[in-house]
């Protein structure tokens, strides 16, 4: 019996294993297209997406173009005020961040804004105060070196502020006491006197020198 058997037994075992491996083979060859087909569809996929994203950021660059997300003299004076208020309070590191405030505002400035003359006093003072506005945010921790900067940014911006007016009403203050009784002004948006140049030492020294009224 095994004579017999045994043969056809092993036969059966290869034919077996021929069809497994047959089916084992289609199986790869269908996996492997399906793989291919998933990934050359993932291909046009992303392509599809990308050619969208593209679309989308050159969309949004004409649509930054009509309202204009630019630099205008109001945020330089926002910076400014934080700065001033920093300054008083004897906080260097809110003095830096203000600074740097300052110099962004100046650095995407929509120049198309001012006229003629503004634009003129504007590209007399915007370098100096860009200058003194990166010594201050690089100047945290010294906060008398921010201030001597803060004295000469003062009158650029005093300047400025003079030929473009600002959205809200200001004064400028006067100490006479600052760098050895020279002196030195700034703008404050109130009326009561709150020294940045001495800040808590003596918070009180200064007096208001002129009001420039908000323009519109
Ligand atoms: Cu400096």
């Amino acid at each position: 019996m095994s004579r017999y058997y045994i043969p056809a037994a092993i036969h059966l075992l290869i034919t077996l294993k021929r069809i497994k491996m047959k089916t084992f083979l289609s199986i790869l060859l269908l996996a492997a297209t399906t793989v291919f087909t998933a990934c050359s569809n993932n291909n046009s996929t992303s392509k599809e997406v990308e050619t969208k994203s593209n679309d989308t950021t050159s969309q949004a660059t004409v649509n930054s173009n009509e309202p204009k997300k630019m630099g205008t003299v109001n945020e330089v004076i926002s910076g400014y005020l934080d700065l001033k208020n920093a300054l008083a309070n004897d906080n260097g590191k809110k003095g830096a961040n203000a600074a740097n405030e300052i110099s962004a505002a100046i650095e995407k400035m929509d120049e198309s804004a001012l006229t003629p003359e503004q634009k003129k006093v504007y590209s007399d003072v915007k370098d100096d105060i860009k200058e003194h506005a990166e010594h201050i945010g690089a100047n945290s921790s010294n906060i008398a070196h921010q201030r001597e900067h803060f004295d000469l940014l003062s009158k650029d911006v005093i300047d400025l502020v003079k030929a473009t007016g600002s959205s809200k009403t200001l004064y400028m203050d006067f100490c006479p006491m600052y760098n050895n009784k020279k002196g030195a002004s700034w703008l404050s948006e109130t009326k009561e006197i709150k020294n940045p140049y001495f800040g808590s030492k003596m918070a009180g020294c200064g007096q208001v020198k002129e009001e420039i009224k908000a323009k519109g």
